[in-house]
């Protein structure tokens, strides 16, 4: 007699309702919430799945859907939460997932778990640029895809054993998103987001917000203090650093052409000048252009090859 609550599978935890381990969500969860869309969202979490880093944003986006107060919303304890519901009568998922890489992994495999057929993921962040040229309050859409930067611990070993002619902070090359899908949401944020310059270019996923985005700090010995002028030298179109947007486009890369993705982001921060976006603009761009990312996804066709592969 198996105790109910019993996690069965140590390769893909759930629990005993068959919820997976860190987003808390499980198939067979949208019953007579969805009237109109019953008959095709059997799931907490849809085919078209918006992912956002701050909870007050997610539930801002999700209060922009046809029937906010029938949306389905579950939260979990590993800081999870996913509002479901249907915009344009397509059904749409928000999931606020917190900050860095590994919260993107847990989003995308976990869900990928409980969703049936092909998916389109796409994330709305905010960001730093290191482009004089890109002003605060303007929008970035990753068109040309995204790279990965990480600070390599073994820099900083005491043993000698690091050869100062390497670099202390790696670069990946070039994931891409979906050319077609990267274009519509450029288009619909330009019509859709008043007063906001609308950019495209190569993102920049970094592995922490201080180091590995060229912040300085006097407290740690980062050696940082040239990398945003080393990454422009490697990459002259980084438009957005941000923390999770390569990780998302690399797993659509590795799903087995199920996923597509594309990712956007507002410039919070002017990595030249210091300007930091004010608080009343940052959520003005965030309702307008979340409605714009739900257009898109809305709009998308599921059924074409993932991120144009
Ligand atoms: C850091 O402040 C956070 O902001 C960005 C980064 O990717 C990181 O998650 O995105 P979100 O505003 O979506 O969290
Ligand atoms: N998010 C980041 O990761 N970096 C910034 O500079 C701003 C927002």
């Amino acid at each position: 007699h198996q105790p109910r609550h019993e996690a069965t599978n140590a390769n893909f935890p759930r629990d005993g309702e068959g919820r997976v381990h860190h987003v808390g969500v499980k198939k067979g969860e949208g019953g007579p919430k969805f009237s109109y869309v019953q008959s095709f969202l059997m799931t907490t979490v849809a085919n078209r799945i918006l992912s956002v880093g701050d909870h007050r944003r997610a539930s801002v986006i999700a209060s922009l859907f046809d029937n906010p107060s029938s949306n389905l919303v579950t939260t979990s304890s590993r800081g999870f939460t996913v509002h479901t519901g249907t915009f344009n009568k397509v059904p749409v998922t928000v999931i606020a997932t917190g900050m860095g890489f590994p919260m993107m992994d847990f989003l995308v495999r976990e869900c990928r778990a409980v969703v049936e057929g092909p998916m389109v993921i796409m994330r709305f962040g905010t960001c730093g640029t290191p482009q004089t040229h890109i002003p605060i309050g303007s929008v970035v859409v990753a068109s040309e895809g995204s790279i990965f930067i990480r600070r390599n611990p073994d820099a900083w070993e005491q043993d000698g054993s690091w050869d100062e002619k390497e670099s202390k902070y790696i670069f990946s090359k070039v994931v891409r998103s979906d050319p077609e899908i990267s274009k519509r949401l450029a288009e619909n944020m330009k019509k859709m987001v008043a007063d906001c310059q609308v950019y495209e270019g190569l993102g920049a996923t970094a592995d922490s917000f201080y180091a590995s985005q060229g912040r300085t700090d006097d407290s740690f010995d980062d050696d940082n203090a040239n990398l945003i002028d080393q990454m422009l030298e490697k990459y002259s179109s980084i438009s957005a650093l941000e923390m999770e947007t390569f990780h998302l486009f690399d797993l659509a890369r590795c799903s087995k052409g199920t996923i597509r993705s594309s990712a956007a982001a507002i410039v919070l921060a002017q990595r030249r000048s210091n300007a930091f976006l004010d608080k009343a603009t940052t959520e003005r761009i965030e309702k307008e252009g979340g409605r714009a990312v739900l257009l898109t996804l809305s709009e998308t066709d599921l059924t074409a090859p993932s991120n144009g592969n």
